[in-house]
């Protein structure tokens, strides 16, 4: 499709999705009138500077049926995503979403090389996690005979891989990273007939990259994506891995400045906003991800029309993404908090093994100050469990003495992400 075609389908599509979210979403409507935007003025792609942004604190607010533009006797299905603080995102699909979600994630197994011929092995979570469900359709939708393994339990992972001949890998980087590991101790790499893996939900560096393409001897795609906008399939590699094509056709992207929210052209480095013009459940209308991009509409040579976006190099809100779970500084804060604790705490993220580690330093307040060990592990156990019950990982937790973090001048540096991940 040429991009004159591609403007004239987003236009159109644009135009319907306005009209339709303002008749039917009261939240949108009152958004739209204190913008002083009706759906007449929206008459192109070229006025979707006109809309209001949507973002996260709207959906919490909106929490849970706010923002449904069906009625739910035509929903299908939800998801939602992981961690957040108290409320979390939680989107509608119909049968039409699901069948839209599923073409995207097939154009991204045909993009790694996928057909009716191949094996498809699905290791990322089902669930309310979008990637299993999302990557099963997609792979279902292209003939290939689907796996769905879930994530975990590595051991069965490998027998089936060697059993049934996989030859897609859908997973994490870092779980792909952690199989390749592990195929190599077990010898089950020489039985392995993979030769592509479709890996995303999280941040990997060139690096690791090439680190898991060597040890599964496979090519490794990028895939990107999240819950709001339906899941994975959002955008993906094609074979030249250089940028992740957006599916245009179903999400007009927008790069902005976080700070000023002004629209930058392609080629700068901004927040990257998405409008869904085809979803009808939950229909995002430029939807601030927080994810920071570049945009590249330069022809590629696989012959794709669709721009690309870079891979995501970082976050304008504090969100971490540790082992595929978004977790906020201020979840943290909050546990430590209410289980006594002071607020001089300092979050340190590594990766390990391809496997990222959460520790927790805080400060005991003076009253609670012991020297005794065990009353010491006993708090820490304590914060531990409390910690997992929020977040729903797992931290380790320091107790130092009061007065021995480093007090800061300025802003205090609470998070020490040691990662490089971008
Ligand atoms: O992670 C959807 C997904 C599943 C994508 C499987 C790809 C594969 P959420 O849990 O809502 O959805 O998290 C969305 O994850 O805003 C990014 O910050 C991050 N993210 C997703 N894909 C990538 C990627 C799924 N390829 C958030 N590279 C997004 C870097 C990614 N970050």
């Amino acid at each position: 499709m040429s991009r004159d075609e591609l403007n004239a389908l987003q236009s159109e599509r644009l135009v319907k999705q306005i009209r339709r979210v303002y008749d039917n979403v009261p939240y949108y409507r009152e958004k739209m009138k204190e913008k002083g935007v009706t759906p007449d003025d929206i008459r192109g792609v070229e006025d979707l500077h006109k809309l209001p942004f949507l973002s996260k604190s709207d959906l919490r607010e909106a929490y849970p049926y706010g923002l449904l533009a069906k009625p739910l006797s035509e929903c299908v299905r939800i998801h939602s995503t992981s961690g957040t603080t108290g409320k979390r995102v939680v989107a509608f699909y119909t049968q039409n979403d699901i069948d839209l979600w599923d073409d995207c994630c097939a154009r991204a197994i045909t993009a790694a090389g996928g057909s009716n011929e191949d094996v498809v092995q699905v290791a990322y979570g089902y669930g309310l996690f979008t990637g299993g469900f999302g990557l099963n359709g997609g792979s279902q939708k292209v003939g290939s005979l689907t796996l769905p393994m879930s994530s975990g339990n590595t051991e069965r992972q490998l027998q089936f891989m060697t059993d049934l001949g996989a030859t897609i890998l859908c997973c994490t980087p870092s779980y792909a990273a952690y199989l390749a590991e592990s195929a190599a101790e077990t010898g089950a790499r020489d039985k392995i007939k993979l030769k592509a893996g479709i890996f995303g939900a999280e941040a990997w560096t060139e690096e690791m990259r090439h680190d898991i393409e060597d040890k599964l001897g496979i090519k490794a795609y990028d895939i990107y994506g999240l819950t709001e906008l339906s899941g994975p399939g959002v955008a993906f590699e094609c074979e030249e891995q250089k940028g992740m094509h957006i599916n245009e056709d179903h999400f007009i992207a927008e790069i902005i400045d976080p700070v000023t929210e002004e629209v930058l052209p392609h080629g700068q480095k901004g927040e990257l906003v998405f409008t869904a013009i085809t979803k009808e459940a939950f229909p995002m209308i430029r939807y601030r991800t927080r994810d920071i991009c570049v945009l590249n509409d330069a022809p590629c040579s696989c012959g794709r029309t669709h721009v690309r976006m870079s891979k995501p190099m970082g976050r304008s809100d504090d969100m971490l993404i540790i082992r595929g779970v978004n977790v906020f500084p201020s979840q943290i804060e909050t546990v430590l908090l209410n289980n006594g604790m002071s607020a001089n705490y300092q979050i340190v993220v590594d990766r390990v093994n391809n496997t990222d580690t959460l520790d927790i330093n805080v400060e005991m307040p003076t009253g609670l100050f012991t020297d005794s060990l065990s009353d010491i592990s006993a708090m820490e156990k304590k914060l531990v469990e409390a910690l997992r019950a929020m977040l729903g990982i797992t931290a380790k937790v320091h107790l130092v003495s009061p007065k021995s973090i480093t007090r800061s001048e300025g802003k205090a540096v609470r998070v020490i992400d040691n990662r490089k991940l971008y």
